[in-house]
């Protein structure tokens, strides 16, 4: 049985808190017995997540969706339950204010607002013990005309950098692109180019975040994986999939290929090694299946991924590669693509004490009868609540 353990015992899946919440479409939103109606709830499940996969050590936290009066309890509930916080996403999109922009914008005083939210988010940054920042911006224009690109470029780099000058030594400033969506002509953060370009001029700590959704269809991403790897730059992926737009579907589900060659780029880069700057997390929505096996089935897609990757030879394609063997170096890679690892990723996961399948030991858990008994009354979360 092939030994996993050098790539796995040290991969880290970062969960998103509002994927446990209810979500949908601008059509409808669907409930779900047992949805959390607290970040607390949501942090259980999370932790759930991670007892039955031992890969998902930590909670991102979406402010303010996920505010609470106190940051500092809130990362003791999160230690009892064996898991930390993670990333801190900033949120500038559900403000009447933000209308015309948020960090972007050519009223200075909406512009401030935005910052202060920022600063906002590094307090709970210091409270919590997140070391990472996360920017995504809805910021952007429908008409052409309607907004000066340019000067919204200079205002941005302006508000990022009073932004950054409070980042902590131990902290870090990702700065996520959307090629479009909410803004439909213009998105004043589009590409990966325009990530790194912003980030490059604020200073080491500021990092790109590669949403693996955000993305025009055909888009070759493993290519802005290895490049924004040798720059030194990619600071974070936000992982999902897509079959059309920003379908925010479980990674893996829409291309599992992708995902492969994406991974293979990860580890080629040192983006897996333990000193490594980047953060996994997933940025996913579970609209009509049910949340926790969702993020569950996420958490093994990725370590699936992962694994597969790590069984190209190297030495062997580099070979075929210089000596111009076209298909010799296509099969090198496929092989290791098409190898069935599930049966060595579960006797990895029993030798660490883990449920050979955490899918069926969570069905077979009853957590599901418990959280629909207990999580009565109330407002259950919803994306964007
Ligand atoms: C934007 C985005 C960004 C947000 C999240 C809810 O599409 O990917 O990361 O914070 O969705
Ligand atoms: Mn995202
Ligand atoms: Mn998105």
């Amino acid at each position: 049985m092939i030994d996993f353990s050098p790539v796995l015992d040290t991969l880290k899946i970062e969960l998103p808190s509002w994927a446990f919440g209810n979500s949908g479409t601008r059509f409808k939103v669907f409930g779900t017995p047992g949805t959390p109606r607290t970040i607390q709830e949501k942090i259980a499940d999370a932790a759930t997540v991670h007892r039955l996969t031992g890969l998902a050590p930590t909670v991102a936290l979406h402010i303010p969706w996920d505010t609470v009066d106190d940051y500092a309890a809130l990362r003791g509930y999160a230690a009892d339950h064996q898991v930390a916080l993670g990333t801190v996403n900033s949120n500038t999109f559900q403000d009447d204010d933000y209308k015309f922009g948020s960090l972007t914008h050519t009223d200075k005083t909406v512009r401030q607002k935005a910052i202060d939210h920022h600063l906002r988010c590094i307090e709970v940054m210091d409270q919590t013990g997140s070391t990472d920042l996360k920017i995504w911006l809805a910021d952007g224009t429908n008409y052409p005309g309607q907004g000066d690109i340019r000067g919204r470029q200079d205002r941005l780099a302006d508000s990022l950098a009073t932004i950054y000058q409070h980042i902590g030594d131990e902290q870090r400033l990702v700065l996520e692109y959307k090629f479009f969506e909410p803004a439909t002509y213009m998105t004043d953060v589009p590409d990966w180019g325009t990530s790194y370009a912003q980030v490059s001029a604020l200073g080491e700590r500021a990092m790109v975040c590669l949403d693996t959704g955000h993305h025009a269809p055909g888009t070759n991403i493993e290519f802005i994986v290895a490049q924004l790897l040798r720059l030194g730059k990619l600071g974070s992926f936000d992982f999902n999939s897509r079959f059309y737009a920003d379908d925010d579907l479980i990674v893996g589900a829409a291309d599992p290929f992708q995902l492969f060659r994406i991974v293979f780029e990860v580890i080629r880069g040192g983006g897996l090694d333990a000193d490594s700057p980047v953060a996994l997390m997933l940025d996913q929505c579970h609209n009509v299946e049910a949340k926790i096996p969702g993020q569950i089935r996420s958490v093994l897609n990725v370590a699936e991924m992962t694994a597969r990757a790590s069984l190209v030879d190297v030495d062997a394609l580099t070979a075929a590669q210089e000596a111009g063997d076209v298909l010799g170096a296509n099969a090198i890679f496929m092989d290791a693509f098409y190898t069935d690892v599930r049966p060595a990723l579960a006797a990895y996961r029993e030798e660490r004490g883990l449920p050979a399948d955490p899918m069926a030991a969570f069905a077979a858990s009853g957590y599901t009868e418990t959280i629909v008994a207990q999580r009565v009354g109330g407002t259950q979360s919803s994306w964007g609540a």
